[in-house]
Protein backbone atom coordinates (compact mmCIF):
# COMPACT_ATOMS: atom_id res chain seq x y z
CA UNK A 1 0.00 0.00 0.00
CA UNK A 2 1.52 3.68 -1.04
CA UNK A 3 1.05 6.07 1.63
CA UNK A 4 -1.53 8.82 0.80
CA UNK A 5 -0.93 11.98 -0.69
CA UNK A 6 0.05 14.68 1.62
CA UNK A 7 -0.89 17.65 1.81
CA UNK A 8 0.16 20.59 4.37
CA UNK A 9 -3.04 22.80 4.95
CA UNK A 10 -2.34 26.66 6.64
CA UNK A 11 -5.70 27.60 7.32
CA UNK A 12 -7.76 28.88 10.63
CA UNK A 13 -9.56 26.74 12.76
CA UNK A 14 -13.46 28.40 13.39
CA UNK A 15 -14.93 25.94 15.61
CA UNK A 16 -18.51 26.73 14.73
CA UNK A 17 -19.57 27.94 11.24
CA UNK A 18 -18.10 24.98 9.12
CA UNK A 19 -15.40 27.02 7.00
CA UNK A 20 -11.48 26.24 7.02
CA UNK A 21 -9.74 23.50 8.62
CA UNK A 22 -13.11 22.11 9.89
CA UNK A 23 -14.27 21.62 6.45
CA UNK A 24 -10.63 21.04 4.82
CA UNK A 25 -9.87 18.07 6.96
CA UNK A 26 -12.66 16.06 6.25
CA UNK A 27 -13.45 16.89 2.57
CA UNK A 28 -9.38 16.36 1.54
CA UNK A 29 -9.03 13.02 3.60
CA UNK A 30 -12.62 11.50 2.49
CA UNK A 31 -11.09 12.07 -1.04
CA UNK A 32 -7.77 9.71 0.00
CA UNK A 33 -5.23 12.85 0.83
CA UNK A 34 -3.58 13.15 4.15
CA UNK A 35 -4.61 16.55 5.45
CA UNK A 36 -1.19 18.23 8.10
CA UNK A 37 -3.15 21.24 9.34
CA UNK A 38 -1.70 24.18 10.35
CA UNK A 39 -3.74 26.35 12.22
CA UNK A 40 -3.02 30.62 11.76
CA UNK A 41 -5.54 31.11 14.60
CA UNK A 42 -8.06 29.40 16.81
CA UNK A 43 -11.73 31.53 16.87
CA UNK A 44 -14.64 30.10 18.37
CA UNK A 45 -16.86 31.04 14.96
CA UNK A 46 -16.04 32.83 11.76
CA UNK A 47 -15.63 36.08 10.85
CA UNK A 48 -18.77 36.51 8.78
CA UNK A 49 -21.36 37.28 10.21
CA UNK A 50 -21.03 36.57 14.20
CA UNK A 51 -19.71 38.95 16.43
CA UNK A 52 -18.04 38.93 19.68
CA UNK A 53 -15.50 36.35 18.26
CA UNK A 54 -13.21 34.72 20.72
CA UNK A 55 -9.88 33.91 19.38
CA UNK A 56 -6.37 33.10 20.28
CA UNK A 57 -3.33 34.02 18.06
CA UNK A 58 -0.95 31.41 16.86
CA UNK A 59 1.66 33.64 16.40
CA UNK A 60 5.20 32.22 15.13
CA UNK A 61 3.66 28.97 14.58
CA UNK A 62 3.41 28.16 10.81
CA UNK A 63 7.82 28.86 11.25
CA UNK A 64 7.95 26.42 14.20
CA UNK A 65 6.45 23.75 12.45
CA UNK A 66 8.73 24.26 9.18
CA UNK A 67 11.52 24.03 11.62
CA UNK A 68 10.25 20.56 13.52
CA UNK A 69 9.30 19.36 9.73
CA UNK A 70 13.00 20.23 8.39
CA UNK A 71 14.28 18.37 11.24
CA UNK A 72 12.07 15.67 10.09
CA UNK A 73 12.66 16.22 6.88
CA UNK A 74 8.67 16.03 5.93
CA UNK A 75 7.76 16.72 2.48
CA UNK A 76 4.53 17.45 1.32
CA UNK A 77 2.93 16.93 -1.90
CA UNK A 78 1.06 20.11 -1.88
CA UNK A 79 0.41 23.47 0.44
CA UNK A 80 -2.52 24.85 0.63
CA UNK A 81 -2.99 28.22 1.98
CA UNK A 82 -6.43 29.98 3.14
CA UNK A 83 -7.21 32.48 6.39
CA UNK A 84 -4.20 34.36 7.39
CA UNK A 85 -4.93 36.19 10.64
CA UNK A 86 -1.45 38.44 11.24
CA UNK A 87 0.27 40.52 8.57
CA UNK A 88 3.49 38.85 9.69
CA UNK A 89 1.84 35.18 8.68
CA UNK A 90 2.07 36.03 4.89
CA UNK A 91 5.62 36.38 5.58
CA UNK A 92 5.89 32.98 7.64
CA UNK A 93 4.29 31.68 4.33
CA UNK A 94 6.36 32.94 1.88
CA UNK A 95 9.42 31.40 3.59
CA UNK A 96 7.74 28.42 4.16
CA UNK A 97 6.49 27.99 0.43
CA UNK A 98 10.61 28.58 -0.69
CA UNK A 99 11.52 25.99 1.21
CA UNK A 100 9.34 23.11 -0.58
CA UNK A 101 9.74 24.41 -4.30
CA UNK A 102 8.64 20.91 -5.86
CA UNK A 103 5.11 20.81 -3.59
CA UNK A 104 1.73 22.17 -5.68
CA UNK A 105 1.10 25.10 -4.20
CA UNK A 106 -2.76 26.35 -3.71
CA UNK A 107 -3.56 29.95 -2.70
CA UNK A 108 -7.10 30.18 -1.46
CA UNK A 109 -6.52 34.26 -1.08
CA UNK A 110 -9.47 34.80 1.64
CA UNK A 111 -10.11 38.46 1.99
CA UNK A 112 -13.64 39.13 1.56
CA UNK A 113 -17.02 38.58 0.21
CA UNK A 114 -20.07 40.30 -0.92
CA UNK A 115 -17.50 43.17 -2.55
CA UNK A 116 -16.39 43.76 1.19
CA UNK A 117 -12.90 43.25 2.80
CA UNK A 118 -13.89 40.61 6.38
CA UNK A 119 -13.75 42.16 9.67
CA UNK A 120 -10.41 42.34 11.27
CA UNK A 121 -8.11 42.20 7.57
CA UNK A 122 -6.39 44.89 6.40
CA UNK A 123 -5.29 46.67 3.08
CA UNK A 124 -1.85 45.71 4.20
CA UNK A 125 -2.97 42.00 4.26
CA UNK A 126 -4.53 42.14 0.66
CA UNK A 127 -0.89 43.52 -0.43
CA UNK A 128 0.73 40.71 0.86
CA UNK A 129 -1.54 37.89 -0.74
CA UNK A 130 -0.82 39.71 -3.97
CA UNK A 131 2.47 38.92 -3.24
CA UNK A 132 1.77 35.56 -2.37
CA UNK A 133 -0.45 34.85 -5.25
CA UNK A 134 2.57 35.28 -7.37
CA UNK A 135 3.99 32.16 -5.60
CA UNK A 136 1.08 30.08 -6.44
CA UNK A 137 1.12 27.08 -8.89
CA UNK A 138 -3.01 27.92 -8.36
CA UNK A 139 -5.11 30.41 -6.65
CA UNK A 140 -8.95 30.35 -6.14
CA UNK A 141 -10.68 33.75 -5.54
CA UNK A 142 -14.45 34.63 -5.36
CA UNK A 143 -14.99 37.44 -7.27
CA UNK A 144 -14.95 40.15 -4.26
CA UNK A 145 -11.24 38.74 -3.93
CA UNK A 146 -10.38 38.68 -7.33
CA UNK A 147 -11.19 42.59 -7.47
CA UNK A 148 -8.91 43.30 -4.42
CA UNK A 149 -6.24 41.89 -5.63
CA UNK A 150 -6.81 43.49 -9.28
CA UNK A 151 -7.41 46.66 -7.88
CA UNK A 152 -10.85 46.55 -10.39
CA UNK A 153 -14.20 47.30 -9.32
CA UNK A 154 -16.36 44.20 -7.84
CA UNK A 155 -19.86 43.34 -9.47
CA UNK A 156 -23.34 41.83 -9.13
CA UNK A 157 -23.29 40.71 -12.17
CA UNK A 158 -20.45 40.83 -15.16
CA UNK A 159 -20.23 40.86 -19.01
CA UNK A 160 -18.35 39.44 -21.32
CA UNK A 161 -16.27 42.48 -21.35
CA UNK A 162 -15.82 42.68 -17.59
CA UNK A 163 -15.30 39.33 -17.09
CA UNK A 164 -12.38 39.23 -19.68
CA UNK A 165 -11.13 42.76 -18.28
CA UNK A 166 -10.78 40.60 -14.57
CA UNK A 167 -9.13 37.04 -16.73
CA UNK A 168 -6.34 39.80 -18.12
CA UNK A 169 -5.60 41.22 -14.74
CA UNK A 170 -5.88 37.97 -12.98
CA UNK A 171 -3.29 36.14 -15.44
CA UNK A 172 -1.02 39.62 -15.10
CA UNK A 173 -0.80 38.78 -11.33
CA UNK A 174 -0.31 35.25 -11.34
CA UNK A 175 1.09 34.04 -14.60
CA UNK A 176 -0.52 30.41 -13.63
CA UNK A 177 -3.71 28.76 -12.98
CA UNK A 178 -6.70 30.48 -11.11
CA UNK A 179 -10.45 29.48 -10.86
CA UNK A 180 -12.70 32.75 -9.99
CA UNK A 181 -15.51 30.94 -8.26
CA UNK A 182 -19.32 32.03 -8.35
CA UNK A 183 -19.17 34.61 -11.49
CA UNK A 184 -22.49 35.39 -12.48
CA UNK A 185 -21.78 36.10 -16.36
CA UNK A 186 -25.19 38.17 -17.42
CA UNK A 187 -25.37 35.28 -20.77
CA UNK A 188 -24.49 32.22 -19.05
CA UNK A 189 -25.71 32.36 -15.45
CA UNK A 190 -23.44 31.79 -12.08
CA UNK A 191 -19.98 29.55 -13.22
CA UNK A 192 -16.56 29.10 -12.07
CA UNK A 193 -14.12 30.70 -14.94
CA UNK A 194 -10.95 28.97 -14.94
CA UNK A 195 -7.69 29.11 -16.76
CA UNK A 196 -5.45 25.96 -16.99
CA UNK A 197 -2.41 26.72 -18.80
CA UNK A 198 -3.81 29.57 -20.40
CA UNK A 199 -7.04 28.05 -21.82
CA UNK A 200 -9.92 29.72 -20.49
CA UNK A 201 -13.49 28.07 -19.76
CA UNK A 202 -16.29 28.33 -17.63
CA UNK A 203 -17.79 25.72 -15.35
CA UNK A 204 -21.60 26.18 -15.40
CA UNK A 205 -23.26 25.85 -11.71
CA UNK A 206 -26.54 24.44 -11.44
CA UNK A 207 -27.27 26.23 -8.25
CA UNK A 208 -29.14 29.73 -8.12
CA UNK A 209 -28.28 32.78 -6.16
CA UNK A 210 -27.46 30.67 -2.82
CA UNK A 211 -25.20 31.82 -0.41
CA UNK A 212 -23.47 30.15 2.91
CA UNK A 213 -20.49 30.84 4.68
CA UNK A 214 -17.45 28.47 4.13
CA UNK A 215 -18.82 27.37 0.48
CA UNK A 216 -15.65 28.23 -1.03
CA UNK A 217 -13.02 26.52 1.40
CA UNK A 218 -15.54 23.67 0.94
CA UNK A 219 -15.08 23.79 -2.72
CA UNK A 220 -11.49 24.82 -2.70
CA UNK A 221 -10.73 22.11 -0.74
CA UNK A 222 -12.17 19.32 -3.17
CA UNK A 223 -10.62 21.13 -6.28
CA UNK A 224 -7.09 21.21 -4.39
CA UNK A 225 -7.48 16.69 -3.15
CA UNK A 226 -8.70 16.10 -6.58
CA UNK A 227 -5.51 17.73 -8.07
CA UNK A 228 -3.22 15.86 -5.88
CA UNK A 229 -4.72 12.80 -6.78
CA UNK A 230 -3.68 13.25 -10.14
CA UNK A 231 -7.03 14.77 -11.63
CA UNK A 232 -6.82 17.72 -14.17
CA UNK A 233 -8.22 21.19 -13.66
CA UNK A 234 -11.09 20.60 -15.62
CA UNK A 235 -12.04 17.35 -13.96
CA UNK A 236 -11.48 18.91 -10.55
CA UNK A 237 -13.96 21.58 -10.97
CA UNK A 238 -16.23 19.30 -11.72
CA UNK A 239 -15.92 16.95 -8.93
CA UNK A 240 -15.88 19.70 -6.35
CA UNK A 241 -19.10 21.39 -8.24
CA UNK A 242 -20.62 18.58 -7.88
CA UNK A 243 -20.02 17.80 -4.25
CA UNK A 244 -21.05 21.50 -3.54
CA UNK A 245 -24.30 21.40 -5.37
CA UNK A 246 -25.47 17.96 -3.60
CA UNK A 247 -23.89 20.26 -0.06
CA UNK A 248 -26.66 23.09 -0.83
CA UNK A 249 -29.75 20.43 -1.78
CA UNK A 250 -29.28 18.95 1.75
CA UNK A 251 -28.66 22.60 3.40
CA UNK A 252 -31.62 24.18 1.39
CA UNK A 253 -34.02 20.84 2.68
CA UNK A 254 -33.10 22.58 6.62
CA UNK A 255 -33.91 26.09 7.41
CA UNK A 256 -30.40 26.43 9.39
CA UNK A 257 -28.91 30.33 9.39
CA UNK A 258 -26.89 30.70 6.22
CA UNK A 259 -23.86 31.72 8.80
CA UNK A 260 -23.94 28.53 10.17
CA UNK A 261 -22.40 27.13 6.44
CA UNK A 262 -23.31 23.85 4.61
CA UNK A 263 -24.43 20.59 5.81
CA UNK A 264 -21.22 18.90 4.19
CA UNK A 265 -21.90 16.09 6.60
CA UNK A 266 -24.45 14.53 4.18
CA UNK A 267 -22.32 15.13 0.89
CA UNK A 268 -19.02 13.80 1.80
CA UNK A 269 -19.77 10.85 0.28
CA UNK A 270 -20.20 12.23 -2.94
CA UNK A 271 -16.64 12.79 -3.42
CA UNK A 272 -15.97 9.18 -3.83
CA UNK A 273 -17.89 9.39 -6.69
CA UNK A 274 -17.18 9.80 -10.59
CA UNK A 275 -18.16 13.20 -11.58
CA UNK A 276 -21.47 14.12 -13.67
CA UNK A 277 -21.91 15.68 -16.59
CA UNK A 278 -21.46 19.59 -16.31
CA UNK A 279 -21.56 22.23 -19.41
CA UNK A 280 -18.53 24.16 -19.68
CA UNK A 281 -18.25 27.45 -22.12
CA UNK A 282 -15.49 28.38 -23.53
CA UNK A 283 -14.44 32.16 -23.07
O1 LIG B 1 -14.78 30.96 4.60
C1 LIG B 1 -13.76 31.86 4.61
C2 LIG B 1 -13.31 32.22 5.99
C3 LIG B 1 -12.27 31.53 6.57
N1 LIG B 1 -11.82 31.83 7.81
C4 LIG B 1 -12.40 32.80 8.53
C5 LIG B 1 -13.46 33.52 8.00
C6 LIG B 1 -13.93 33.22 6.72
C7 LIG B 1 -15.07 33.95 6.17
O2 LIG B 1 -15.76 34.68 6.79
O3 LIG B 1 -14.03 34.48 8.73
C8 LIG B 1 -11.91 33.08 9.92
Amino acid sequence: MQRPKRVCAIHDLSTFGRCSLACIIPVISVMGVQVCPIPTALLSTHTGGFDDIESLDCNGFISDCLKHYTKLNINFDCIYTGYLAKTEQFDEVSIFFDKFPNSFKVVDPVLGDNGKLYQKLTSQMVDKMRVLCRKADLITPNTTEAALLTNSQHRNIYDLDSVYDLILKLQNLTHRDFVITGVIIDTIGKCNVCCSNGEIFATVCNYKDVSYDGTGDCFASAVTASLVIGNDLKKSVCIASDFIEHCLEMTMKGDDEKRNGIFLEYSLGELRKPPGSRKIVQL
